[in-house]
């Protein structure tokens, strides 16, 4: 039987863990390598997942919680794509909000499964504005109208830099040279464990570097963070998490999707504003079933715009929507404000909608299957 490597991606949420995963694996198939994807939420229908559906590549949802509680649902998934479709190389992306990967996910996998599994080092992915947030600088004072992450949240981004193997400065086609070098001092001089490296997971800058920071790295796995499971559960549940999926209808035929889009975005961007509530990600997906196009939105902060990706065939008159929501606000909250704000954009176009599945929690205390208190040899 094959045996596989398992490349874990962690980092904070909005950062660019999936942007990364996609353009790693049309990298690896191009190569000829067969890869396969494990994706994470806290609830089910990720739009993550449908994005590797889409692309063709085998993935498997580990969804009802983080990896690190639901180890054994992540093996599974990693031996179904291991024997399954015989991966090479498995990539895992652990929830936005997750840390100590390196204690309760990769010291079990070494230790009860190095027969099946090569685990390789564990990259965080990193947003540099979000950078500025958890760790604000000295002397810029706070800006009153933007809301500031939970001083919780920013304890889980800072302690999934802590366990980092390769910190990966991401969004480097948004930096000029002197921020990009700023940032990468900073990075290595707070994160002296880690290989630091700055790409564009958009553009594909930097992907060749990373992914022979990959091959060569010995020791995967080699920190384990100090955390403290109070503020850990804290920050996670300072979170508002939402998934809905919906079907819309454009009765007189084709639909403009992409002014829905708009329309439906800016009407949840105002709520966010007005409820001065600190977005993490929020990403929208529009999808004709079995049709490889789709039109997504995203946003990683208040008040900033979506950006839109993307389109659907012209003439399409019904499509999926998926809405994955996580933001720093009550769960019944996020939930009102995402079905007023579906409502309204679809009367303002005209739209039927039917909404199929809506979950909306605050993530539950993390309770890690395993948690190794020491680093095992790979
Ligand atoms: N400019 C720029 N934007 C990027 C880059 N990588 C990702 N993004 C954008 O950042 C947003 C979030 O990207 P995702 O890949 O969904 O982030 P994620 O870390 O998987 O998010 P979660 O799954 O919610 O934790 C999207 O709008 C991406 O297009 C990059 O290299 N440059
Ligand atoms: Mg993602």
């Amino acid at each position: 039987m094959n045996t596989s490597t398992v490349i874990l991606i962690g980092g904070f949420l909005g950062a660019g863990k999936t942007t990364l995963m996609r353009r790693a694996a049309a990298m690896f198939a191009d190569r000829g390598q067969k890869t396969g994807v494990v994706t994470n939420d806290q609830a089910a229908g990720m739009v993550d997942t449908r994005f590797f559906i889409q692309e063709g590549i085998p993935v498997r949802e580990v969804s009802g919680s983080c990896f690190c509680c639901n180890f054994n649902g992540l093996v599974d998934a990693l031996q179904t794509l291991r024997s399954g479709v015989s991966a090479e190389v498995i990539l895992a992306e652990s929830v936005g909000s997750c840390t100590d990967i390196s204690a309760t996910i990769m010291q079990p996998l070494k230790e009860k499964y190095r027969r099946d599994f090569i685990v390789g080092p564990l990259s965080v992915v990193l947003d540099p504005a979000r950078l500025s947030e958890v760790f604000p600088p000295p002397d810029v004072p706070d800006n009153p109208l933007l809301p500031r992450l939970h001083e919780s949240a920013v304890y889980i981004a800072r302690k999934q830099m802590e366990e980092a193997d390769i910190l990966l400065l991401n969004k480097k086609d948004t930096l000029d040279a002197e921020d990009l070098d700023r940032l990468t001092a900073f990075l290595r001089k707070t994160c002296p464990q880690a290989r630091v490296l700055a790409l564009s997971a958009l553009n594909g800058e930097g992907m060749e570097e990373w992914l022979a920071a990959l091959r060569g790295h010995a020791g995967a796995g080699g920190r384990l963070a100090q955390v403290d499971y109070d503020v850990y559960a804290e920050g996670e549940a300072a979170l508002g998490w939402l998934n809905a999926a919906a079907r819309l209808k454009a009765p007189a035929g084709a639909g403009d999707w992409r002014h829905f889009c708009e329309c439906f975005t800016q009407t949840l961007n105002r709520a966010f504003q007005e409820e001065k509530a600190c977005v993490g990600h929020v990403k929208v997906l529009l999808w004709v079933e079995g049709c490889p196009q789709s039109l997504t939105a995203n946003s990683v902060s208040t008040g900033g715009l979506f950006s839109l990706h993307g389109g659907l065939p012209a003439g399409a008159a019904e499509v999926d929507l998926l809405v994955n929501a996580r933001v720093e606000m009550s769960p019944d909250a996020l939930r009102r404000i995402v079905l007023r704000s579906l409502n309204e954009a679809c009367a303002a176009l005209r739209l039927e909608h039917s909404v199929l599945s809506l979950d909306s929690l605050s993530p539950g205390r993390p309770e890690p299957t395993w948690r190794y208190d020491r680093v095992i040899e790979a």
